[in-house]
């Protein structure tokens, strides 16, 4: 024990411990974005295939964690994450969205076409425990569609809760 206490292996556990420790303690991790940041009128679908939806206008994004390029959160240290989306949709044809982990489904949310309201209006929320690296995107579901404009009535958000 004396020997390894002085060895330059155990300077490197310690100092890699406290690196992790104080990196865990401090980190700070929050987005909200909605699907786009013009007044314009966009659709999104349908398509025969799930598209990640890429939330385009940054509202909040402490840490970046949520690339706006590619629509991928990825954890940048373990803990438990919430996450929330509300998805729009107006007219004749439904909507729907997913959350995928690692490419895996989690929850969704969907909706079919409004009756006489003419929008609808859906959401899900879900708390996770993420390792680090761990990577969390929204997709729009297969011959579903999203609609957006200027009211940004289409957002995702997350948020770390505390780290483990
Ligand atoms: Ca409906």
């Amino acid at each position: 024990l004396f020997l390894f206490l002085f060895s330059p292996h155990f300077f490197f556990s310690l100092a890699h411990f406290h690196l992790i420790s104080f990196s865990a303690e401090r980190a700070k991790v929050a987005f909200s974005a909605s699907l786009s940041s013009s007044a314009g009128v966009k659709y999104f679908g349908p398509y025969a295939e799930a598209i990640t939806l890429v939330y385009e206008n940054v509202l909040t994004n402490i840490g970046n964690a949520y690339d706006t390029n590619t629509g991928d959160f990825t954890a940048p240290v373990k803990g438990v994450y919430f996450f929330n989306f509300v998805v729009f949709n107006p007219y004749d044809i439904s909507t729907g969205v997913k959350l995928l982990k690692n490419g895996n489904l989690v929850v969704a949310a969907s909706d079919n076409p409004p009756g006489q309201d003419t929008e609808d209006t859906t959401c899900n929320s879900v708390s996770l425990i993420l390792e680090q690296g761990d990577q969390i995107r929204l997709q729009l579901i297969e011959n579903r569609r999203i609609y957006t404009d200027g009211l940004r009535r289409n957002t995702f958000s997350g948020h770390l809760l505390f780290t483990m």
